[in-house]
């Protein structure tokens, strides 16, 4: 069975050219002028695209006393519906077993998604047994750990552990993550704005200003240069943090930065809204913020110093919002974004000028896959290639709206945008999984897990504190070299 791609414009993150795209059984087979095959996809005016990559999701996460309502099953079918074919998702432990948490995780994902995924793992803590199971995580194909530095009291790892950690990232090949807020000012600052009685989703945003953001990103760009790790920096909203990953990687470190598609779009003002509804559904970690924090993070993303945009996609019900009703500290985080990230970014960003449709391939889907080690298996179109693709048609738009979404949450925070480039067709491992108004159900248990395996070890510090990481000689396996993005 062979599929062709035929008459569309192939968008990769270096170039743009005319050609067909010839796939056979999972794999690219071929790309040039004039192939042929079984089936034939018409691609005329549009675009050809290495699928999306969400490297941040949430999905049926446990969290803040309740669990994010997106399923594996709606959450995937939905990426495949906006055109994104892969979602990275963070496995949060219970305590030190981490790999009875990758197996909880698997087993629900391995049910129910309909699109490829792979996993991060979260490190809330640290003990002889974290340090022993973090190597076999990796040897299950997940290379990369995720640090909480704010939720005081539940996720939160401090500086020691922190460290900790990150050489144990160091040594065993494995990239360090980091949700970059100061999680001890904030606690102090939502008991001020409770104790002088302002309760309500506003304070979320009071709370939690981009000096905490700027000053965690700093603190963990440091620590990961004294552990001599690369570092990646999640949902960066905010010209603090993004000025400290600017300032590191212009002094030759290895730091990435992930902005959102919500916060590249959507400003603090929501949360004035009069609607306790409406401006709770927005409250996320960290909140959003001006447009002149706006305006940094799109700069970023063309001047290459931000890599990669995604979603953090963790959705609550508008029920499990009211959590929260009479204080702003109980409101589930998490936003959506899953569905619409690709439409968003194509409309906000290229079609404004802010964004080459080349940029877009690499902050929607090639840097990501090199920062994971997922590439070329994903993010790239090439021979041998994964046939993970998406037929972006540029001038095909909707309304974003709640009512006609395939997320099974009950709002939707862009209701009412007006987008374009949506995908004509989505294919993932080379199976035709959405064609608007064909393939339009979930398949639920054709997604499979993706492994990625670890990097050789980077074991560079740029810092004072070299000497406490002794470079380890290691041998070099050329397929693996470190990421450069
Ligand atoms: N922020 C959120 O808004 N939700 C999930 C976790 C996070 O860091
Ligand atoms: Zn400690
Ligand atoms: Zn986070
Ligand atoms: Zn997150």
């Amino acid at each position: 069975m062979s599929i062709v791609i035929k008459g569309g414009t192939v968008i990769a993150a270096d170039r743009s050219y005319e050609a067909d795209v010839l796939i056979e059984g999972e794999t690219i087979a071929a790309i040039g002028a004039g192939l042929s095959a079984d089936t034939v996809l018409d691609a005329s005016g549009t675009y050809v695209m290495p699928g999306g990559i969400d490297p941040h999701t949430h999905l049926e996460m446990p969290f803040m006393g309740t669990t994010a309502a997106e399923t594996w099953e709606s959450g995937t079918f939905a990426a495949l519906s906006g055109g994104t074919t892969l979602v990275v998702d963070f496995v949060i432990p219970d305590d030190e077993n981490l790999t009875a948490a990758l197996d909880a995780w698997e087993a629900r994902a391995s049910r129910q998604a309909s699109a490829d995924y792979s996993f991060h793992m979260c490190i809330t803590g640290w003990s002889e047994p974290i340090f022993e199971a973090m190597e076999a995580v990796v040897a299950r194909g997940v290379n990369s750990f995720k640090h909480f530095m704010a939720y005081k009291g539940a996720l939160m790892v401090d500086d020691d552990q922190m460290f900790a950690s990150f050489q144990r990232c160091a040594a065993l090949g494995a990239l360090p993550l980091v949700h970059a807020e100061n999680g001890d000012i904030v606690a102090a600052l939502q008991q001020k704005f409770l104790a002088e009685g302002t309760r309500g989703p506003e304070a979320h945003a009071f709370s939690r200003p981009p000096e905490v953001e700027g000053e965690a990103a700093n603190r963990a760009i440091m620590i990961a240069d004294a552990a001599g790790v690369p570092v990646y920096i999640v949902h960066v909203s905010c010209e603090q943090a993004h000025e400290a990953i600017r300032r590191a990687r212009q002094k030759g470190m290895r730091v990435y930065g992930e902005p959102l598609i919500q916060h590249l779009t959507l400003d603090e003002g929501v949360y004035a809204n009069t609607d306790w509804d409406y401006a709770a559904q927005r409250v996320m970690s960290p909140p959003f913020r001006d447009r002149v924090h706006q305006d940094s993070l799109w700069a970023g993303l063309a001047a290459g110093s931000l890599q990669v945009v995604a979603t953090d996609h963790c959705a609550f019900s508008t029920a499990q919002k009211r959590m929260g009703l009479d204080d702003f500290t109980r409101i589930p985080n998490g936003t959506g974004g899953l569905e619409d990230r690709l439409p968003m970014l194509w409309t906000r960003g290229v079609e404004t000028g802010r964004l080459t449709p080349n940029e877009f391939v690499a902050v929607t889907s090639t840097n990501i896959a090199r920062i994971l080690n997922l590439y070329p298996r994903k993010g790239a179109l090439i021979p041998g290639a994964d046939a993970d693709i998406v037929v972006l048609d540029p001038k095909a738009g909707k309304t974003i709206a709640a009512a006609r979404q395939k997320s099974i949450i009950d709002y939707n925070v862009f209701e009412g945008f007006e987008v374009r480039g949506l995908p004509r067709y989505t294919l993932s491992r080379g199976e035709v999984v959405w064609s608007e108004g064909r393939n339009d159900a979930p398949r639920p248990g054709r997604g499979r897990f993706i492994p990625r395996p670890a990097f050789n070890p980077v074991n560079r510090a740029l810092s004072t504190w070299k000497a406490l990481v002794a470079p380890r000689a290691v041998a070099r396996d050329p397929s693996r070299m470190p990421i450069g993005v």
